[in-house]
């Protein structure tokens, strides 16, 4: 066999393999998720609240296309002060586990005199 000949057998032998591994690789990885969350506000939007009053939030649910339920996962941010009237306003965020952010939502929550 002449060198030459061995040469290209061993380059094309190896990019066949090269072939055959990357195409495996390919099958076994997931699709990436690019899609975010949505989270869905339960209750209504505004709210209003006695002053000195306990104020509970009605919260809100979060549904992703690959994790699912992701509802435990939502950041609550709640400034609500109870014994200060004014309007507030409560936001929710949450993020799936590819790292997508959802579309913030949020809750004026009005506390007056009543
Ligand atoms: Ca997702």
């Amino acid at each position: 066999m002449k060198p030459k000949r061995f040469i290209l057998i061993s380059i094309v032998i190896f990019l066949a393999f090269s072939l055959a591994i990357f195409s495996c690789k390919k099958k076994d990885e997931k699709p990436k998720d690019t899609t975010p969350p949505v989270i869905t506000l339960l209750g209504s939007s505004p709210v209003y609240s006695a002053k000195d009053s306990l104020y509970v939030d009605a919260g809100a649910t979060a549904a992703d296309d690959v994790d699912g339920d992701i509802t435990g996962k939502i950041q609550v941010a709640n400034p609500v002060n109870i014994h200060v009237e004014g309007t507030y306003k409560v936001k929710y965020n949450v993020t799936d586990a590819a790292g997508n952010n959802a579309v913030e939502v949020s809750r004026t929550v009005i506390v007056a005199i009543m």
